[in-house]
């Protein structure tokens, strides 16, 4: 669903650079364009679309991944009550969102381990205090990554029950 709605939202946009396009019939340009205006632009949309399609193609699993806002959303907490991150292994692309969402067994924080993260990465920049809590439902925490490698975060309070997780930068 993700997909299609990305999809449909990006072609017009494509429709709308093609519109753009003519629409710089400016002044300098005008001579030019009397006597290729129809076949030109027609070729261009064409090829632009067909590209179009391709990276759609290419990118249609992290789409899935990701949500609507290129967003990977990690539950807190599964749904049969475990103490757990919801994937609790995963990758994201550097600068991608991700959204820690208190859903089961709260409370839950988010703690990046300073021993397991790319070197260089500060993790007090990144993580929840270690006696911060998200204590309602629904509550979220959110984090972006930019340097590349492999993190490991764990939930205080349940990180002796396991609840620990690990995301690739890729
Ligand atoms: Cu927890």
């Amino acid at each position: 669903m993700a997909i299609v709605t990305s999809a449909a939202v990006s072609i017009p946009s494509f429709t709308g650079l093609k519109a753009g396009g003519s629409a710089s019939k400016a002044t300098s340009t005008a001579k030019i364009s009397t006597t290729t205006t129809t076949a030109v632009p027609k070729l261009a949309v064409k090829a632009s679309l067909k590209d179009f399609g391709v990276v759609v193609a290419a990118t249609a699993a992290s789409a899935m991944l990701a949500s609507n806002a290129m967003a990977i959303e990690v539950l807190l907490g599964g749904g049969g009550g475990e103490l757990a991150f919801v994937p609790g292994d995963f990758s994201v692309a550097p600068g991608e969102k991700i959204v820690f969402k208190n859903n089961a067994g709260f409370p839950h924080n988010v703690v990046f381990d300073e021993d397991e993260v790319p070197t260089g990465v500060d993790v007090s920049k990144i993580s929840m205090g270690e006696n911060d809590l998200l204590n309602a439902p629904g509550e979220t925490y959110s984090v972006t990554l930019t340097e590349k490698g492999t993190y490991s975060f764990y939930c205080s309070p349940h990180q002796g029950a396991g609840m620990i997780g690990k995301v690739t930068v890729n």
